[in-house]
């Protein structure tokens, strides 16, 4: 054909429109959504702004609920690290998946929603803290945290090989995940990206430029942070107290030049402060230097110097969320910016809760509401209303299911989470009226010990065993800081045979039992080496 401008228009538009057609039909094939599952590591949902604690402010995070939904009844169903991630990728309680405390190893050989959304046509990837030894399963990319991390200089391992990145670990886990969203991924496939930070973990390093963030602000413990334990003998033996266990030096950064501080912990701390460059020490040294030199000419002592640490820890706490919230950011930018907002389902959680001074208290473990709780946020454009709020009870094993649910993958009968599609809807015709929890990791570091536990709506029914037999019901609408336990209360007697029913109803419906616990204890002190 001899191009004059009349075929030569004819030509284009032809072009054009079989260009259109092309983009088209790409985009029934991958009109499956995407999947950006973001969490971040014993982020407490007092501290995210869309939760309304008034701490601080995640304007990024908070996106995701205002663009989609928030859950404001979200659980996990093991408070620590690895068991819980296990319980997500699995959607099984720890007692079905294996992955029951830190301490033995995860079996990927089992079924993961990652692998049954790559079997189905996703490119799947896995970024930052996973915290489950071995090479991931089910991922196309992983490029993860050997254990708990580093926050300056951190190592990595990338499909299998060790690599240390400079800066801080925050940004380096953000820039992982973009570049692999923007270069390495198969763009013809639904995608599946698993962007996990180490932040906010002990301990609690935060990035030069936030050293000062919110400086000339002074936090006020919240109510129970002098708790005595009253009743709560469990509580009382914990060793997770800022007052009593928090370290000068590791937790709080009293690295002084001299060497006075000699703490427990001076030396790890010493190692964390080693491997940052010699521009990212003067402007550590220039931030902490004269609160050190403030705080040796204070010697406080009792409660000025348990409100002093609460203070120093809220400071870096808070400080490490807010490079976590700006890499929340850039991700959704990222979606934006490339069109890829509509169709992609993004997921802002936490492996579970955490304590910021209630009851006097850091870490987890416990299945008290503040480490119990996680926060959970999501959208989806396509289908999730903007500005939704569920209050159902909802937990860690529901991921799995809900993630699978959205890409039109069968859920194996197997799985024991719920989909929160419906849920999410407005369309699920009934939903569960309690969870079940589990907690393993005794005896260990913080001395929480081994319990199980169902909560519904009003109650919750924890059981502590192994060195202890001691029961706990908590009337949540009362007391919710849970400061009373009234399991032996006579006013409470049919409250607690309805527990006691709902605890066993949990425990066959998931399948658990005191022989169980009993297994899993053996295995425990057999892999610590405790006699038994
Ligand atoms: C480390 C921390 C603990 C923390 C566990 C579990 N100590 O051992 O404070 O409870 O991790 O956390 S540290 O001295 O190493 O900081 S988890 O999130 O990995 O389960
Ligand atoms: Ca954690």
């Amino acid at each position: 054909m001899i191009l004059n401008k009349k075929n030569f228009i004819l030509f284009s538009f032809l072009a054009i429109f079989t260009l259109v057609g092309c983009k088209e039909e790409k985009e029934i094939v991958a009109k499956k959504p995407n999947i950006i599952f973001i969490m971040s590591d014993d982020h407490a949902y007092q501290a995210i702004s869309a939760y309304g604690h008034g701490l601080n402010n995640t304007p990024n995070i908070d996106r995701i609920a205002n663009e989609g939904v928030i859950f404001n009844k979200g659980f996990v169903n093991n408070s620590i690290c690895a068991p819980s991630r296990a319980a997500m990728l699995t959607g099984k309680h720890s007692f079905k998946n294996g992955k029951v405390d830190n301490i033995r190893p995860f079996n990927w050989d089992q079924d993961n929603f990652a692998k049954d959304l790559q079997k189905n046509g996703y490119e799947t990837a896995l970024v930052g803290k996973i915290h489950l030894d071995g090479l991931p399963q089910g991922f196309d990319y992983s490029n993860v945290l050997p254990g708990q991390g580093q926050y300056y200089s951190p190592d990595f391992i990338e499909n299998g090989e060790k690599k240390t990145y400079p800066g801080y670990i925050t940004n380096v886990t953000t820039d992982i995940a973009l570049n692999w969203l923007d270069k390495k991924r198969d763009k013809e496939k639904p995608f599946m990206l698993m962007y996990h930070q180490k932040a906010p973990h002990r301990t609690w390093m935060p990035e030069e430029k936030y050293l000062t963030l919110m400086d000339s602000i002074t936090f006020d413990p919240p109510a129970n942070f002098f708790d005595d334990y009253e009743g709560r003998p469990a509580a009382a033996g914990q060793e997770m107290s800022i007052y009593k266990d928090m370290d000068l030096v590791y937790d709080l950064k009293m690295l002084d030049k001299e060497g006075e501080l000699k703490t427990k912990y001076r030396g790890m701390f010493q190692r964390k402060y080693d491997r940052m460059t010699d521009e990212q020490k003067a402007a550590w040294d220039a931030y902490y230097d004269p609160i050190i030199a403030d705080f040796k000419s204070k010697n406080l002592e009792g409660k000025e110097l348990a409100v002093w640490k609460y203070n120093r820890y809220m400071h870096d706490y808070l400080r490490t969320i807010q490079s976590v919230d700006d890499g929340v950011g850039e991700v959704l930018d990222y979606l934006k910016e490339n069109g890829l907002e509509e169709n992609t389902i993004v997921v802002y959680t936490s492996d579970q809760g955490f304590y910021l001074g209630e009851h006097g208290w850091f870490d987890k473990r416990f299945m008290y509401e503040e480490s119990f709780r996680t926060p959970i946020l999501m959208k989806y454009p396509k289908e999730i209303k903007a500005g939704t709020v569920i209050d159902e009870l909802v937990q860690n094993i529901d991921f799995a299911p809900t993630f699978l649910d959205y890409a039109g993958v069968k859920i194996d009968e197997s799985i024991q989470g719920e989909s929160l599609r419906k849920l999410v809807k407005g369309e699920a015709s009934e939903w569960r009226d309690a969870i079940y929890y589990t907690f393993y990791e005794y005896p260990a570091e913080h001395k929480v010990k081994r319990h199980y536990g169902v909560r519904t709506d009003k109650f919750k029914l924890i059981h502590f065993y192994y060195d202890v037999d001691k029961w706990e019901l908590y009337d949540l609408e009362k007391d919710p800081t849970e400061m009373h336990n009234v399991y032996e209360n006579t006013d409470y007697a049919s409250v607690k045979e309805e527990m006691h029913q709902q605890l066993e109803k949990m425990r066959t419906k998931y399948g658990d039992s005191d022989e169980l616990n009993q297994k899993n204890l053996n295995n425990y002190l057999e892999a610590k080496n405790i006699k038994h």
